[in-house]
């Protein structure tokens, strides 16, 4: 191990000697600048190149830093024995790293320690298959450079949101009562979790701020410094969310207005306290002239004159500004349709395209609405060529169930990287996010439209990444759900490599949570075989979780009309909760028909958001996919789909499958009881789950049909019993 000085490499050691030490093996490690003797290395020898050179020696594995200046000769002598990066000079990066498998010796190097460290749980990932036969060099670089987690953890209980607004998981691992956590010890297990998912970044307070998050950014900024030291050892930086209202609320200033000149030096001199405190402090997230948060409005500004003063007190250090496009009337009239909640992130947005300063990433929720199972891509991606843009997916399960539903979400988020704004000539929004080119996509389905108008405005340039609003509380699975465990890794590295399928990201999930391969043996190939129950718990898993995103779908509201849950906290049906409110969320259901009528012909003009060929896609109610019909047209119940099927006998079918799917799902779960890579703790809790996940499905099936027969009139055509 050549790992060089630092925390990270110090992290890199840990872990490299805690796995030796776990399979009965030892650490020879080399470290130029720091001394090789550390305790809990069998066989250090000081800080002397490793003896012998790293090719004769009796070593499985090396680990080397390439960056480390002067180059060690072990990595010399490696360069030039194994073509693992000799012959192919391209940087690692700073996180990036080479993996080969050369002679009998598995190798990984990488210019900087969080390569390694990267490395390291790659080899990992890919258990004894890193240690079987010869494998060809492959370099591995992250597509973004932050990998965000949102926390909307409330430092103090908040009367309505609890410590963590939208968390399933318990309470928050930062915060307790208005105080920094007493269990720091957990925070840096988090932090080892983070990045063996890939993810680098965290937001340690909710993007709505109330009184007590605020003081993180003056007077409780040790509390953050605290938690940044727990998540630095594995390369995870702190990032904080700032009210707008700051220099008013806790600077007693008259104004916030960001163009005004105390303010803009208030925030200055925030920022310098901030990077004083945690000089590795990733920046600020802002959440502004939304449900209720202040914002720029109030004082005539547009939202570039806002993120621009925040971004400008940051830049010195370095820092970002993330500004949320989530912006639009919570307040609306609900008789007044001509008003629609979709348009409003691109209104607001779109014409201060090219205005924001370098260090401003906007962050677009993946949908024009608000994280719904089913929503199309958010036009607002493909209307700033000249804007840093993230986008911005919800890993709690808000509006999918919870963690009391299992919901496999990677399939719905690598949906919306895959998608081409500008058809298959252009780009995908995994283009858009990590400013790549499109060399590494897949070939687009040949059916996709053929279009591309304004798609030349769009140029690689660099990216925001991809931001998740995380699911993780100080519940002991972590995610509350056992299986929504599977959510946080796949949002990891969907960030890391969006193309990534996530039938195989859910396979290392099975391979690193229950260690089924391990039962296995290591066959000629390298490939591990697997034993009978191994095979049979992958299997299992896979036909539960799969398509399980799939399944929420069908018993929840229907066609991609969204919404059509209770009110406030959002779980279970309830068709009308929304429909007579100022959110903006409505279905326009009655005896003809169901639907938003979003058309530019007859509705509220959204579709014309999109660039062509979308446009005229979504116009169109024949050409318009089926799963969207509904976000964009109001049909009669006798419109027919895709499949021959008419809206109201595609609800009831759905509705009857997505419970027997889920009925299914459990069934199989419970066949699992006793098997011996699932603890019994874990199996009991799923278990429990999916009794509620069948009651809950059924009262959704329940209530979207009964809805729906009562107010069309339609009898369904298989004539089961709706109530
Ligand atoms: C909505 C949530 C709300 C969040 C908001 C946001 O219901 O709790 O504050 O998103 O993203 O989905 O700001």
């Amino acid at each position: 191990l050549v790992c060089g000085g630092g925390p990270l490499a110090e992290t890199v050691h840990d872990e490299v000697a805690r796995a030796c030490a776990r399979y009965g093996g030892g650490v020879r490690h080399s470290a130029p600048g720091t001394t090789g003797d550390r305790s809990p290395c069998a066989g250090v020898g000081g800080d002397a190149d490793v003896p012998g050179g790293a090719e004769e020696g009796p070593f499985d594995l090396v680990l080397a830093l390439t960056g480390a200046e002067p180059v060690p000769d072990a990595v010399r002598r490696l360069r030039t024995k194994w073509p693992a990066h000799g012959g192919d000079d391209r940087p690692t990066g700073e996180e990036g790293f080479v993996v080969a498998r050369h002679d009998g010796v598995t190798v990984v190097l990488a210019d900087e320690p969080a390569g390694l460290l990267y490395g390291l749980f790659h080899l990992v990932r890919l258990g004894e298959r890193a240690f079987g036969a010869a494998r060809p060099r492959e370099l591995h670089r992250p597509a973004t450079r932050r990998r965000m987690l949102d926390h909307w953890d409330n430092v103090a209980v908040h009367p309505v949101m609890g410590q963590v607004e939208r968390g399933y998981a318990g309470g928050s691992i930062f915060w307790r009562d208005g105080a920094l956590t007493g269990d720091l010890a957990r925070v840096g297990a988090y932090a080892r979790l983070l990045a063996a998912c890939g993810v680098n970044a965290v937001t340690v307070n909710n993007v709505n701020v109330h009184a007590a998050e605020a003081r993180l950014l003056t007077d409780r900024l040790g509390d953050v410094a605290a938690i940044a030291d727990r998540l630095r050892p594995y390369g995870v930086r702190v990032h904080l969310s700032a009210g707008f209202a700051s220099p008013v609320v806790l600077g007693g200033l008259p104004t916030a207005d960001p163009l005004d000149h105390d303010v803009r030096t208030w925030w200055a001199r925030a920022a310098e306290r901030a990077y004083q405190a945690i000089p590795d402090l990733g920046g600020f997230v802002v959440k502004a002239d939304s449900e209720g948060q202040p914002g720029p409005f109030a004082y005539g500004r547009s939202h570039a004159d806002g993120a621009n003063t925040l971004a400008d007190a940051l830049a010195p250090f370095g820092g970002v500004v993330h500004w949320r496009a989530f912006v639009y009337d919570h307040r609306q009239d609900w008789r007044d349709r001509s008003t629609d909640r979709a348009r409003a992130a691109r209104d607001h947005f779109a014409p201060l395209d090219g205005l924001f300063r370098d260090n401003v990433i906007l962050q677009v929720k993946h949908g024009p609405m608000d994280f719904q199972p089913r929503e199309p891509v958010s036009p607002l991606l493909a209307a700033m060529p000249r804007t840093r843009l993230a986008v911005e997916v919800q890993v709690t399960q808000e509006y999918t169930g919870q963690q009391r539903h299992v919901c496999y979400l990677a399939p719905m988020w690598s949906e919306v990287l895959a998608f081409r704004p500008w058809g298959t000539a252009g780009p995908a929004v995994a283009n858009i996010v990590t400013g790549a080119t499109a060399d590494d996509a897949p070939e687009p389905p040949d059916e996709e439209p053929q279009d591309g108008e304004g798609r030349d405005r769009w140029a690689a340039r660099e990216g925001g990444g991809l931001v998740g609003v995380s699911n993780v509380g100080d519940d002991h699975f972590w995610t509350g759900h056992p299986l929504a465990q599977a959510n946080l890794y796949a949002f990891g590295r969907l960030a890391w490599a969006p193309w990534a399928d996530p039938v195989a990201i859910l396979d290392e999930w099975i391979d690193l949570t229950f260690a089924p391969s391990k039962t296995g043996e290591t066959g000629d190939a390298g490939d591990v075989g697997e034993t009978g129950e191994a095979a049979r718990l992958r299997r299992t898993l896979h036909a539960i979780m799969d398509g399980s995103w799939r399944t929420y779908e069908r018993y929840a509201a229907p066609l991609g009309v969204g919404f059509m849950v209770r009110p406030g906290h959002h779980y279970g049906p309830d068709v009308d909760g929304y429909e007579y409110t100022p959110w903006g969320t409505y279905h326009f259901a009655d005896r003809d028909g169901v639907g938003v009528d979003r058309t530019r012909a007859t509705g509220t003009g959204f579709t014309g958001q999109f660039p062509r060929p979308w446009s005229q896609v979504y116009e169109s109610a024949e050409r318009c996919p089926d799963e969207l019909l509904l976000f964009f047209h109001h049909v009669p119940y006798g419109h027919v789909l895709h499949d021959g099927s008419t809206v109201i006998q595609h609800i009831y079918d759905t509705h009857f499958a997505g419970v027997e799917q889920v009925a299914e799902a459990r069934s199989l779960w419970a066949g699992l009881a006793g098997a011996g890579s699932v603890p019994a703790g874990l199996h009991a809790r799923v278990r429990e789950l999916f009794d509620e996940q069948l009651r809950c499905a059924e009262e959704w099936r329940d209530q979207i049909n009964a809805y729906f027969f009562r107010k069309s009139g339609v009898p369904d055509a298989r004539g089961r019993r709706i109530h």
